[in-house]
């Protein structure tokens, strides 16, 4: 692998952005007086003098490395992220769109919880359509806990068209196109109430993985625990993704029953490993709980008694043959491939892994699947290759419960790392490392890879504190065939005493590292070097995926009027300019209506209590960032219509009163008068 040395362009450019900073800190020193200079001039000013300012506005004194770590996130207004960070939301039931290296919030986007400032889930019925696709059976579950995004890949590439996601608690995914940053579809799991081991994506997206967690019976039903052995299942379920469509086929979609040992995270093979899913467990006990009745011991000790779990390793073509050869049986209507058939058709084996394990993350090549054991200080790495040999030998023994082939652990380990406590997740750079997350060292640990990517790899090159607890850490590009390194995020749970407590909910806190310095260039902290902190004050994020900027290729404002972001087409039914009218027909009215800066065409439409109104509103203005709100008061109903976007609502009028209707975006200068009456005559 082909090590980078900081080159001297590389120097001094970053001299001149810190002059650029200094010059920044000085307009910020000098906006009393009215100083209008747009920041681009002395570059000359001294780390004395910032500091000087600094300490006359209240400010602790900056070191050498602060000021270069504040220079390298610092972008001057206008320049563009070259790197996007999506982060789940966590149980926000949301996800974050973040600019890199500045750490700044772009967007947060309804996926599972309504949003406001979208219209996602207020009366605007595409959006509404899309929540309910998520209830679980008659229950509306309107909010998520959301793991870990998966950007949508082609050979292995993120390809910057879709993101995926799913939620941990209610077994769903969700489906947002990245033209407009919009959910697109929620898929409810029908055999599985909750799951952790998704999303992620085979190589050109054809599969996107949930896998299971707490074993349940399947089809949501119930069964006593005592009959957990017999009646409770694990799951991995295999959503075709429809690229054409952007949407998930359900109806190519299958699911595999796996014993009731609790799957966790899954990574999908690339390179050498393609065609190869990976899902580990934990509970292979399979405790049961501590009963009131005082029988049995907590989950804590119980599902961690074993030295061993599984990892559960599953051939997707041979899985595909089973489920399209109709080798199923049927919960709620979706098909399941039956444990037995797993194990006839060599679908699925098993590697042990040290206890409790977490994450196992594939290398960039596909040549090694990383596992991380919480309560071992190693990661254990595992050659495929090693692996379909030990298949091809049969080296193994059948797993006792289950009779799933158990691979020998000897023949298919390829190295144990020793980096320290609770290692969780494991991420790639560009010039060989692994970067792997230690919760209760609370700290980023980078260690080197073996053959192909270092001749005198697997060993720890050091670590960097991270404050505090980390879960996951992102890389640019770092799950990738091909990771570009420069950037690692711990995502952490803890920031205790980093900011500013609002009340005793803390925010988490996402630190920036810059990785691209080699170990020994600061052998302190292996060469990284932390550049910023970000509170995060919504939700628990989980997983994120970093991918470049210029990968995407968003909208800027939809392509025709009368667009709906439902279908990604023009609605025929849309009201345009010139089409703008009021039918009533019985008790029900229709309205067509348009906005354009600034009023509403049109601005006052009279109804009888009890009619039913039916309101299509298109949002007629063709430049970017002129949106257009709608909000109308007591019904519950706020929109967000983007320039082109067509929005339908419908209601029954059964309050009778005066309420004015009105645009909720300062569109223009006349966006007060942007306003309407909605009369209800009793
Ligand atoms: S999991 S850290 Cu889904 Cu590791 Cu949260
Ligand atoms: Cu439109 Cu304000």
């Amino acid at each position: 692998m082909v090590r980078r040395s900081t080159s001297n362009v590389g120097r001094r450019k970053l001299l001149f952005t810190i002059g650029v900073l200094v010059a920044v800190l000085a307009l910020v020193a000098a906006s009393c007086n009215g100083d209008d200079d747009d920041g681009g001039g002395d570059a000359s000013a001294s780390a004395g003098d910032i500091n000087t300012r600094r300490e006359a506005a209240g400010l602790q004194p900056l070191t050498d490395a602060q000021l270069e770590a504040a220079a390298l996130t610092y972008l001057p207004s206008g320049e563009i992220d070259p790197y996007i960070m999506f982060a789940s939301g966590g149980h926000a039931g949301q996800m974050f769109v973040i600019g890199m290296p500045s750490m700044r919030l772009l967007k947060t986007i309804g996926v599972f919880t309504p949003e406001p400032w979208q219209g996602w889930g207020f009366g605007n019925e595409g959006t509404d359509a899309v929540l309910a696709q998520g209830d679980v059976g008659d229950q509306e579950i309107r909010w998520a806990d959301t793991h870990h995004p998966a950007l949508s890949e082609t050979a292995g590439e993120y390809d910057g068209q879709f993101v995926f996601i799913n939620d941990k608690a209610n077994a769903r995914v969700a489906v947002i196109d990245l033209r407009d940053f919009e959910t697109k579809q929620i898929v409810k799991n029908p055999i599985a109430i909750n799951d952790h081991g998704g999303t992620f994506v085979t190589p050109d997206t054809e599969w996107i993985i949930e896998g299971g967690q707490y074993a349940t019976p399947h089809g949501w039903e119930f069964a006593p625990i005592e009959s957990y052995d017999d009646e409770y299942k694990g799951m991995v379920t295999f959503w075709k993704f429809d690229r054409a469509s952007g949407r998930i086929d359900e109806n190519q979609s299958f699911a595999l029953e796996l014993p009731p040992y609790w799957q966790d995270l899954c990574d999908a093979g690339k390179l050498v490993s393609e065609g190869w899913i990976f899902c580990n467990s934990f509970n292979t006990e399979r405790a049961t709980g501590a009963g009131e009745d005082g029988s049995g011991e907590n989950f804590e000790a119980g599902a961690s008694a074993r030295d061993n779990d599984y990892m559960h390793i599953i051939d997707i073509d041979k899985a595909v043959a089973a489920a399209q050869g109709g080798k199923t049986f049927d919960v709620n209507g979706f098909p399941v491939v039956g444990l037995q058939t797993l194990i006839d058709d060599g679908i699925m084996y098993f590697i042990p892994e040290p206890k409790s394990p977490h994450g196992v993350d594939v290398t960039p090549g596909g040549e090694y699947m990383v596992v991380s054991g919480k309560l071992d200080p190693h990661v254990t790495v595992y050659s495929i290759e090693k692996a379909e040999q030990a298949i091809a030998n049969q080296d193994w023994v059948p797993d006792e419960y289950s009779g799933v082939p158990v691979l020998n652990f000897d023949s298919v380990m390829e190295a144990q790392v020793e980096l320290g406590l609770g290692p969780l997740h494991t991420q790639f750079d560009d010039k060989g490392y692994g970067y792997t997350s230690l919760f209760l060292d609370s700290t980023v640990a980078r260690w080197s890879l073996g053959p192909p990517y270092q001749d005198d790899g697997w060993k720890l090159e050091g670590a960097i504190p991270v404050n505090y607890n980390i879960g996951h850490l992102a890389a640019a590009e770092g799950d990738t065939v091909s990771p570009d390194g420069k950037y690692v995020v711990a995502l952490n749970k803890w920031s205790i005493d980093r900011f500013f407590h609002p009340g005793p909910l803390l925010p988490q806190n996402f630190q920036l590292i810059d990785i691209s310095a080699e170990p020994d260039t600061a052998p302190d902290t292996a060469g990284m070097q932390l550049l910023y902190d970000m509170p995060i004050g919504m939700g628990e994020p989980h997983y994120a995926q970093i991918i470049k900027a210029d990968k995407l290729a968003p909208f800027d404002v939809y392509p025709e009027i009368g667009f709906d972001p439902a279908t990604m087409a023009v609605d025929p039914n849309a009201p345009t300019a010139g089409t703008e009218r009021v039918e009533r027909n019985g008790n029900e009215v229709e309205i067509w209506q348009t906005a354009v800066r600034s009023h509403y065409t049109p601005d006052r439409i009279t109804v009888k209590a009890g009619d039913h109104v039916i309101w299509h509103l298109t949002n007629i203005d063709t430049s970017i960032d002129a949106t257009h709100g709608y909000a109308l008061p007591s019904y519950n109903v706020t929109l967000s219509l983007e320039p082109g976007e067509t929005g339908t609502f419908e209601f029954d009028a059964t309050d009778s009163g005066v309420f004015p209707f009105y645009c909720t975006e300062f569109c223009s200068a006349l966006h007060l008068e942007m306003a309407g009456y909605f009369l209800v005559e009793p």
